[in-house]
């Protein structure tokens, strides 16, 4: 019992001060981060898409309570065998503990860095260190001898001085971890790059666009553009990257005739444009909320490349994070479509969470195959050459967003007055557009909803319809037809390897007048 408290507090002191070396340099890591950074590399699609289901936008903290709980349990056990046997296995559980640590850091997704293994190494003798003085028998000079059973190397807790002794220097390590996990973090804050972003202003654009169109507006329904702080986030980032817009560059390479690296300054100083896009996500099941609309502000990436001059044999566009994640899709994927290396986003600078400084916005293209965010390198190469990030994961290489229709109101399962409403909701054929939405009631005749107008293909358009339910259980079906004329499929498949497909269908409980 005394001796996993002591394990766990010198884990936690260990720990703690890993933290604190972390916010001496960008270059170290925290272990912890480190390590959930290496699960999440390696925990494999379906995992990543339950995961999701479940936590949504909490899968990050879903994750590191996980990693806080295996850790807990690891240093007890730690403390209660070097208590039992020999103070050694604790020196080597611990060892191991902060190697995995360590090589969590070093080895990330962009190559090895040894400094940054430094935190873990630092914690890891301070952890040993500290196991080692918590289960210490308190020297004889404190007036106590020892009991004669007591031969180990451990504290006799029975005895109520060496007993009191031991809580004191438990609940001491103890703040002393919180204080040092604390001024840790307070440490790295140094290193968050919301401070500056805060104080940029961003050119206006080019090509300023009119207002959201007139938008049909059914109460709960989606509002056309998804205000920031509401719009989906996902990524294998733990922690956000803190990009230093002052020493930050965005290079294109690979299979150019000339590559180029260009500042932020530089980046704004480019002819920026405006465009609407909905972006959506692999992960996106029927029906669900991994999809918004932004007006995003940004340089046209037919324009940069066009400028570094794209080699005819490169067949793949990739995007490369400050973090190693990787994007990768088709070049005959710039037809003229707004693909854009975005600067900002609804009226803002690009939020951290969303890829501050920039990022990639490819209409049509599933995010995790073309938006990579904390954007630093654009590379010309092919799709025999390099697989990118979800590849080895089980998704496509190629991932096209398939048309999709959804509806917001009512919601599945409401229970509505048997009076006149409106049912409402969103349809999505980017880069194509949308030219109908249909619903069917009970799996009646489908009838063509409302369309709001048009700004680009590369929207979603909000559709409504209204109707006069009679009481019952009744089920809503929608369906979109895209401007080529082809009706969203009924076919149903799972969001691996390339995204879901089916009709979003619904039940609703219609009250006895
Ligand atoms: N650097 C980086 N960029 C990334 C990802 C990521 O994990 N890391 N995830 C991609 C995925 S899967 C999607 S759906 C979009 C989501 O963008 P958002 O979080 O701004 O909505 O970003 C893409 N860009
Ligand atoms: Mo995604």
């Amino acid at each position: 019992m005394m001796a996993g408290a002591a394990g766990l507090v010198a884990a936690a002191v260990g720990l703690g001060l890993a933290e604190v070396i972390a916010g001496v340099s960008r270059n170290f890591r925290s272990p912890v981060v480190a390590v959930g950074d290496r699960v999440v590399d390696f925990v494999p699609g379906p995992i990543k898409d339950v995961a999701i289901a479940v936590f949504g936008n909490d899968d990050k903290v879903a994750l590191l309570v996980g990693i806080g709980l295996v850790l807990a349990i690891y240093a007890i056990v730690t403390g209660i065998v070097a208590d039992r046997r020999h103070p050694r296995w604790g020196d080597a559980g611990i060892t191991l503990f902060a190697v995995v640590g360590a090589t969590a850091a070093i080895a990330d997704r962009i190559g090895v860095k040894w400094s940054a293994g430094i935190p873990s190494v630092v914690g890891g003798v301070a952890a040993i260190l500290m196991l080692r003085l918590l289960l210490k028998p308190l020297p004889s000079q404190w007036g106590e001898s020892l009991s004669p059973t007591q031969a180990g190397h451990t504290p006799d807790v029975t005895h109520p001085s060496q007993r009191r002794r031991f809580i004191a220097g438990l609940a001491a390590a103890t703040v002393g971890s919180a204080v040092l996990a604390g001024s840790g973090r307070r440490l790295q804050r140094r290193f968050e790059a919301e401070p500056a972003r805060q104080t940029l202003t961003l050119p206006e654009s080019q090509n300023p666009l009119p207002d959201a169109p007139p938008t049909i507006q059914v109460p709960s329904a989606a509002t056309f553009f998804t205000p920031n702080d509401d719009f989906y986030r996902v990524d294998t980032a733990l922690v956000v990257p803190q990009v230093d817009v002052s020493t930050w560059t965005l290079a294109v390479t690979g299979m150019v005739g000339e590559s180029l690296t260009i500042s932020y300054g530089d980046l704004l100083e480019r002819p920026l444009i405006e465009a609407d896009i909905t972006m959506t996500c692999v992960s996106n099941t029927i029906g669900g909320g991994l999809v918004g609309t932004a007006r995003w502000l940004g340089v046209r990436l037919d324009e940069l490349l066009e400028e570094a001059g794209v080699e005819p044999a490169a067949d793949q566009i990739v995007g490369r994070s400050v973090d190693g994640y990787t994007c990768g899709f088709p070049t005959a994927a710039l037809d003229g479509r707004d693909a854009l290396v975005a600067v900002g986003m609804n009226g803002e600078a690009l939020p951290l969470d969303h890829g501050f400084p920039a990022r990639l916005v490819v209409p049509g293209i599933y995010g995790y195959a073309s938006a990579t965010k904390w954007l630093t390198e654009i590379e010309l190469t092919t799709f025999e050459q390099f697989d990118h990030y979800w590849v080895p994961r089980g998704y496509a290489r190629q991932a096209p967003i398939k048309m999709q229709s959804r509806i917001d109101s009512p919601r599945g399962l409401d229970k509505i007055a048997a009076e006149p409403t409106v049912i409402g909701g969103v349809a999505w054929a980017q880069p194509l557009g949308i030219s109908a939405v249909e619903v069917s009631i009970d799996d009646g005749p489908w009838t063509e909803a409302d369309l709001a107008d048009e700004l680009s293909g590369s929207t979603w358009r909000q559709w409504s319809l209204p109707w006069e339910p009679s009481p019952g259980r009744h089920t809503i079906t929608v369906r979109a037809v895209d401007n080529n004329k082809a009706i969203q499929t009924e076919q149903r498949s799972e969001p691996l390897p390339n995204g879901a497909s089916g009709h979003h269908t619904i039940v609703v409980l219609v009250a006895e007048q």
